[in-house]
């Protein structure tokens, strides 16, 4: 009897072991929650504190969007290990070198780095074929895709010109695909244009933006926008003037990318140098056929970013329980526009 109570005691002892640190982890969890949450409201105050800066709400780089550095600090001591009762929350994301190993910038993922779909129209589809071609789409079903990705979401129902595009009528519900006629509010929308594959929305999405979600004129932040998206500009443009090439879009691509990162060739390092659209030219050292299509750009280009991303880690001290998430924020409205919680 006294062994079979023995065994029972320890069987007991041991579902009362577990069922406290589970009790603890979902505590760990529920603090690490909202350790997360508290980075979305410290994120959006350091919004604010950047836009009512007059020197620092000029421009933003990847080293510093959204969010001005005073008193010698740096983006790591902003937004790394802030602490908040009994845990703390890091804001951050990686980056991947020249020889491709990742390293850490802390601070905003800009979405105007990224190529708003919204403002692509009839007159600029072609920055969008050429994104796909970047992409390994073959030339043909990059155009026609392109096409297919404005006709989905322009109000009208009219057919893109020259036989490409197709509207509400071409569109067989039953495979799942529709013509929205509006906006995207998010990039997974892509999946419904119709010849659009998993294949090219897996690559494609991580270059592209809904933000602002409304039909706008498209600007993309010549600070910070991903060398394949100002790539997909330039060619573009390059094509439609028959004195450059597209190997002069291509190098007007390159020396942008290494004026931005300064002399150590990294983005996203305290010697990043920022660029103003109306000056680029000149601090460039452009020849004339890159400033040809330098020019002819200028109008799809800015130098600061109204939506930020933040990508956040609470981490609960007590319990060692970690939570991430991210959310996208207008700097404007200070209004969270769409958030993850992992
Ligand atoms: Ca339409
Ligand atoms: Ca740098």
């Amino acid at each position: 009897m006294l062994a079979i109570l023995s065994v029972l005691a320890i069987g007991l002892g041991r579902t009362a072991r577990i069922d406290l640190s589970l009790a603890k982890h979902r505590a760990g969890k529920l603090r690490a929650d909202f350790l997360g949450w508290a980075s979305v409201y410290y994120a959006m105050n350091q919004l604010r504190l950047d836009s009512e800066d007059p020197d620092s709400s000029l421009a933003d780089t990847a080293y510093t969007c959204g969010f001005a550095l005073k008193d010698n600090k740096t983006p790591e001591d902003l937004f790394k290990g802030v602490t908040l009762a009994s845990g703390s929350f890091d804001i951050g994301y990686p980056l991947i070198d020249n020889m491709g190993r990742a390293y850490q910038c802390y601070g905003f993922e800009d979405e105007d780095r990224r190529l708003n779909i919204n403002g692509i129209h009839q007159q600029n589809y072609r920055i969008l074929a050429h994104l796909f071609m970047l992409l390994d789409v073959p030339d043909e079903q990059a155009d026609g895709l392109a096409a297919q990705v404005v006709d989905w979401k322009d109000a009208d129902s009219n057919k893109m010109t020259l036989g490409l595009g197709v509207e509400k009528e071409s569109y067989d519900i039953a495979s799942g695909k529709f013509c929205k006629d509006a906006p995207f509010e998010h990039v997974q929308e892509l999946m419904f244009v119709r010849d659009m594959t998993e294949n090219i929305f897996l690559k494609i999405k991580r270059v592209v933006t809904v933000f602002p979600r409304q039909d706008m004129d498209l600007a993309v932040n010549l600070n910070t926008a991903e060398e394949i998206v100002l790539r997909a500009i330039f060619r573009s443009l390059a094509e439609k003037n028959t004195s450059v090439n597209i190997s002069d879009a291509d190098s007007l691509v390159g020396k942008i990318s290494a004026y931005r990162k300064g002399e150590d060739g990294l983005l996203c390092t305290a010697d990043d140098r920022p660029l103003k659209v109306a000056t680029a030219s000149g601090d460039l050292g452009l020849n004339a056929n890159e400033q040809a299509i330098y020019l002819a750009s200028v109008h799809y280009l800015k130098e600061t970013s109204q939506h930020v991303r933040l990508y956040a880690r609470g981490i609960d001290d007590q319990f060692k329980v970690r939570t991430t998430l991210d959310a996208v924020i207008s700097r404007e409205t200070l209004s969270v526009l769409l958030w993850n919680r992992k």
